[in-house]
């Protein structure tokens, strides 16, 4: 086990500012340095997460002006997290949905695999909203063919623990800023060979739940997503054979 690692929590925030305070305090409890990416909120959400800020030492505020998406915001707290000298960051949404108790074993395992990435896949309730549940389906199927392989369960929950050495140089190089982000980064991550390790994380949607999602717009973020990493399995694929023929990943 490797007790060097400094691991922080990094909780990207749009139109999630009242729900975004239950999950600080639970990071809070559990000890968890906490770098808040305020997405361009309103003033009165900004001000929200500015008490947040006041309320817990360990929480850095970092801000973007206007609304640049979770990807941009996800790279920003990256940024942070570097500076401040943390080794992993885990990637954890404002909304609530993420069973916050699954974190001990998530850092446990981080411990234990200092270089690869640790990520969740969600175990849903009755909560799910039934499109979201078929176009992760959809999703996981089309990154089994870009990856060609069956070693990611899951491409688009947002609970994850990334080491920052090995996933720094692939958040700098990411086109997708907005919806499609934790699906290029999987993808890419896997490209790089980095390793990874998936366990469950219960997700529940609350009934009053604030979700930025748009069905239409994003689907078709999300569809161009897969379609520029079909085009960059297949321009991949030399390099993917002959790797796999020296068994290097
Ligand atoms: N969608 C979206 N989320 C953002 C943005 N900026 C930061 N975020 C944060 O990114 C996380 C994911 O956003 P959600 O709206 O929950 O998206 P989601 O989890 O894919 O969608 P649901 O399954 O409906 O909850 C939350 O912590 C948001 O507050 C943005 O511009 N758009
Ligand atoms: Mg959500």
């Amino acid at each position: 086990m490797d007790n060097s690692v400094k691991v922080c929590a990094i909780v990207p925030v749009y139109r999630h500012e009242k729900a975004s305070c239950h999950v600080v305090k639970s990071l809070a409890s559990l000890g968890i340095p906490v770098i808040l990416v305020d997405d361009g909120n309103v003033p009165e959400g900004h001000q929200v997460l500015v008490e947040i800020a006041k309320e817990f030492p360990d929480v850095e505020l970092v801000t973007h002006e206007c609304n640049r998406g979770k990807g941009a915001a996800m790279r920003s707290g990256m940024d942070a997290a570097i500076v401040a000298g943390f080794t992993h960051a885990l990637q954890v949404d404002a909304d609530g949905q993420h069973d916050m108790k699954a974190i001990p074993f998530f850092i446990n395992e981080t411990k234990e695999h200092p270089e690869d990435l640790i990520c969740g896949y969600p175990e849903y309730d009755e909560s799910v909203p039934k499109a979201r549940e078929q176009g992760r389906k959809i999703t996981n199927f089309w990154v089994a063919i870009e990856t060609l392989s069956l070693k990611i369960p899951d491409a688009m929950c947002g609970f994850r623990v990334y080491p920052l050495d090995s996933s720094w140089p692939v958040m700098k190089r990411l086109r997708n800023k907005r919806m499609g982000f934790d699906i290029e980064m999987i993808v890419r991550l896997s490209w790089a060979g980095v390793k990874m390790h998936f366990f469950p994380v219960k997700v529940h949607y609350p009934k009053d739940g604030v979700s930025n999602f748009r069905m239409f717009h994003d689907n078709v973020v999300i569809s161009m997503t897969h379609t520029m990493l079909c085009i960059g399995m297949v321009l991949r694929l030399p390099l993917t054979i002959g790797r796999r023929l020296f068994k290097k990943i």
